[in-house]
């Protein structure tokens, strides 16, 4: 019935909507172009984040007879309103919607995308990367989607085995970070390397035997990025502030612009960082980052504490291996660190204790 009411008109285009903010939202929308080619569809991208999607999922509604397919996004539920009806305006309008994702969804979130007409697919798996489902949903015979969501598994649970991935992170970073200083649209600037990975996966961007971008000024800008990152999260170490909580070791450090938090999380992890002033700091339990305007990140050094139930504690959540809250804007960053640790010995939620395991 209810799809009699949709306009019958063959799917003549395809419309990605991805999370731009690192790989696996890239590498998910390369897959979907590959998608796209195999089926002949014209091709449109949109990379956004959360904060973006009202103005997102207002331009869906100009749609038609498109195969609209939103990955690695979870559902912001404050644009909840504005993303169904968008959505809801485009099947009207003759066109389709599939959204593969694996971040927590609110029930209600779930049941606002069924509910659209015109055969949703809604796929939510927290157990793999975006990529990954992507992959297995539309092409999971094709061996370079496969590449794609093996490189992206290997940044989103941070295993850090794939030179490339790795370096592909840092593209995105140098990317991002250059577009918001220069305020160019980032889906414009990512568009060429999204394009290069869904031709060739990772060799279309990467040299693998030289471990370097085939891009000689991209190459060139990734170098001098890593450099000041790691200038920059040194000097965010010296300042750090540590206090021992329920037997866990806690680093409050407040985070340098243009690092990531995995980036801060990664350096954190590896001792041989952590030699400050001549003095050799241990890895910390669960390590929190602050940023400038009072956001909340956490990550941990062990297996000792969950930082989804730690950032719970700030408004926040995630995994237990990385999560997000809020403290709200601050000035100075001592009191913010001492409000951090009442807040955290008055909870053990996010301690897991050594004889449970
Ligand atoms: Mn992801």
């Amino acid at each position: 019935m209810a799809e009699k009411s949709v306009t019958k008109k063959k799917i003549g285009s395809l419309l990605s909507i991805s999370h731009d903010k690192d790989v696996d939202g890239l590498n998910s929308a390369a897959i979907v172009w590959r998608y796209a080619k195999s089926k002949g569809l014209h091709f449109d991208m949109d990379l956004t984040d959360y904060g973006g999607f009202v103005r997102t999922f207002s331009s869906v509604a100009t749609r038609r007879n498109t195969l609209i397919i939103v990955t690695d996004l979870g559902m912001d539920d404050s644009a909840l309103d504005a993303v169904v009806a968008g959505l809801s305006r485009a099947i009207s309008q003759g066109c389709r919607v599939v959204w593969l994702d694996h971040h927590q969804w609110s029930d209600r979130a779930v049941r606002s995308i069924l509910s659209l007409e015109n055969k949703p697919v809604l796929k939510v798996n927290p157990e793999y990367c975006a990529a990954e489902i992507t992959h297995k949903v539309l092409m999971p015979r094709d061996e370079i989607c496969a590449e794609l969501a093996t490189v992206a598994h290997d940044t989103d649970f941070n295993l850090r085995q794939i030179d490339g991935a790795g370096a592909l992170t840092d593209v995105v970073s140098v990317i991002r970070f250059g577009t918001i200083a220069s305020k160019e649209d980032l889906t414009a600037a990512l568009r060429p390397i999204v394009e290069k990975l869904a031709e060739k996966g990772l060799a279309g961007v990467w040299n693998d035997q030289a471990k370097r971008f085939h891009d000689s000024l991209l190459d060139k800008r990734v170098h001098h990025y890593r450099k000041e990152k790691l200038k920059k999260m040194r000097k965010a170490l010296i300042g750090h502030c540590d206090q021992e909580i329920h037997e866990r070791l806690v680093r409050v450090l407040e985070m340098p612009s243009g690092v990531t938090t995995t980036d801060m999380g990664t350096f954190l992890a590896d001792s041989e960082n952590l030699a400050v002033d001549g003095n050799q700091l241990k890895v910390a339990d669960l390590a929190i980052t602050v940023s400038s305007g009072g956001m909340l990140g956490f990550r941990r050094g062990y297996e000792t504490t969950l930082c989804n139930m730690a950032a719970k504690l700030f408004n926040g959540g995630g995994h237990p291996y990385a999560a997000g809250g809020e403290y709200g804007v601050y000035t100075d960053f001592q009191a913010v660190c001492d409000d951090i640790f009442v807040t955290l010995s008055k909870s053990k939620d996010w301690v897991i204790e050594a004889d449970s395991a």
